[in-house]
């Protein structure tokens, strides 16, 4: 397992959370995601096997979330 930290732009409530905590949690291949609306980033522990960063980043892009750089 690896864990990557993503910072997202977008997060204003705890709706956004739940919904990218959803999101990233139904990914194949990822064990984990913890959203921080205060932090505005996602941990996300992961399987690097099955499932890779950019489709993390498409996943929240496809929420209508931003990812930052
Ligand atoms: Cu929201």
């Amino acid at each position: 397992m690896e864990t990557v930290i993503v910072k997202i732009d977008g997060i204003s409530c705890m709706g956004c959370v739940n919904t990218l905590t959803r999101v990233l949690s139904a990914l194949p291949g990822v064990e984990g995601a913890v959203v921080d609306k205060d932090q505005a980033q996602a941990t996300i522990t992961f399987d690097p096997a099955q499932v890779q960063l950019a489709r993390f980043k498409s996943a929240i892009e496809d929420a209508g979330y931003d990812v930052a750089a």
